[in-house]
């Protein structure tokens, strides 16, 4: 898997693709990532990525000219209907459809190559969607102030869940969210820690009852904090 980023930022990347899982990921080359700055992609003297809006109004547009560049240079066309195959250009603003682990797997499954395009100010000009882009994507409803933090978290979740990407001691099919539901809590050494103790059935070694338990903190935890993770499960609403 090749992932390609695009932002006015690239130093706000530096070294978030250094740690754990995407570190090892690279080194491995299961996955390529590589961070490009939008103003390189500029023809003009002021290397100017953005414009005001026409029409009037506050704040700033990333321009389509530096973006077009750098999506015809990656993939050699600006029309996503000429893209190699598996080639996702992923748009991420806060108006896209909601990022779930649904979607990270689906791209993780199905694209060879995803280009991450990170909005900035008020927005990108309209014509970077209509052409080039094949997601647009939100992480939440919530307003971030650019798309790089967004960049970030997709390019986390995707990579582990590249085939061989987590170690064998793991696997994504025991995550929380891949089951639907929450996890349950978790505890090490020491059995005691300032009086609060590791509750008994984890030291019983009787794993059937230890599964048991865990399933239901799971679900208790689950009806607590996430009820909307519930509608549809058997024995709930
Ligand atoms: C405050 C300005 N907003 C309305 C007048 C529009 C707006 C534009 C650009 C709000 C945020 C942003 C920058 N955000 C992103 O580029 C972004 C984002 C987000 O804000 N929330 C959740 N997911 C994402 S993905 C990219």
């Amino acid at each position: 898997m090749k992932i390609d980023v695009l932002t006015i930022f690239p130093v706000f990347f530096k070294e978030v693709f250094d740690f754990g899982i995407i570190r090892r990921a690279r080194l491995t080359e299961l996955v390529e990532i590589n961070v490009h700055d939008l103003r390189e992609f500029t023809t003009d003297k002021h290397r100017m990525v953005d414009d005001r809006p026409f029409g009037g109004g506050d704040g700033m547009i990333l321009k389509c000219e530096p973006i077009f560049a750098a999506i015809e240079n990656l993939t050699k066309t600006d029309e996503r209907e000429n893209y190699p195959p598996g080639t996702r250009v992923v748009l991420l603003s806060p108006q896209g459809r909601q990022f779930k682990q649904a979607v990270a797997q689906e791209l993780a499954d199905d694209a060879k190559h995803i280009i991450l395009i990170c909005g900035r100010y008020e927005g990108v000009d309209e014509r970077v969607n209509d052409a080039l882009v094949t997601d647009e994507i939100s992480v939440g409803d919530y307003v971030l102030s650019g798309g790089e933090p967004a960049a970030v978290i997709l390019v986390d979740a995707i990579t582990r869940l590249l085939p061989e990407a987590l170690g064998s001691e793991t696997s994504a099919a025991n995550d929380s969210f891949s089951n639907g539901i929450l996890d349950c809590p978790h505890y090490t050494r020491p059995p005691e820690f300032r009086g609060r103790q590791v509750p008994e059935v984890l030291l019983s070694g009787n794993h059937a009852e230890i599964g048991k338990w865990r399933a239901q903190k799971a679900l208790e935890k689950t009806r607590e904090t996430r009820q909307d993770l519930l509608k549809g499960v058997d024995s709930e609403q």
